[in-house]
């Protein structure tokens, strides 16, 4: 089956969070973030109108087709093909995959969420472009989210073809614990976003990313 994304594009792949705002637009973050060597984004509004959610979204598309990265709508697939997003991003709590490709067609990029081996296995033969694994070590910007180990990351990653990209309280501190897990980058929201320069701060963790996944090789 074709795939929509490449591993490169993993590298550093950045999910907004309105929460670390401060006097920036989200705009501006995003900007920064991309400047640094975002490679990938995912737009992420967990309680937002759907006009406003709309206009949001158009415009990150027009930052990330600028800057040539993919970008993905978290969850909301009608918001995805409204806008004509790349791609749309679920967890497994989300629909179905199989249903979710259905709706959205072979060529948009369909990123989902996987705990375990055989979640990554299904969504992998149900049509996912790549999966997000995590979380991978302790983070306060998710309080749901099921924690992952070393060894379930590292099966994944050998188990799977598609690309694989880690998430969950990844840190300039803790990315290289990563190296041999064979994953293909980085997510984050902290790391980038709360940081006071974000640019700065992207920079270092692409750096840092780039690092791990030469470890792999
Ligand atoms: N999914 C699993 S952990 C997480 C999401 C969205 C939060 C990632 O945020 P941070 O700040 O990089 O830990
Ligand atoms: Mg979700």
């Amino acid at each position: 089956m074709k795939n929509n994304v490449k591993k490169e594009d993993m590298l550093l792949y950045i999910v907004t969070d309105r929460s670390w705002l401060g006097e920036s637009t989200l705009e501006e973050e995003v900007c920064a973030a991309i400047d640094g060597g975002a490679t990938f984004l995912q737009i992420r509004e967990k309680d937002m109108a759907h006009q406003d959610f709309l206009h949001e979204a158009r415009n990150l598309k027009e930052l990330a087709r600028a800057a040539g990265i993919p970008y993905v709508i978290n969850d909301e697939v009608e918001i995805a093909l409204e806008v004509d997003a790349d791609g749309v991003h679920i967890g497994q709590s989300d629909g179905a995959v199989a249903e979710t490709r259905k709706k959205i067609g072979p060529n948009k990029i369909l990123g989902v969420s996987a705990q375990t081996l055989e979640q990554a296995l299904a969504a992998e033969k149900e049509g996912a472009d790549y999966l997000g694994v995590g979380a991978v070590f302790s983070t306060s910007t998710k309080t749901d989210a099921k924690a992952v180990s070393f060894e379930t990351l590292k099966s994944i990653c050998s188990s799977v073809k598609i690309p694989v990209v880690a998430i969950g309280g990844i840190s300039e501190e803790n990315l290289l614990e990563l190296s041999g897990s064979k994953v293909d980058g980085v997510a984050v929201i902290s790391a980038v976003f709360a940081q006071p320069d974000t640019r700065a701060a992207a920079q270092k963790i692409r750096k840092l990313s780039e690092k791990m996944v030469k470890s792999n090789d």
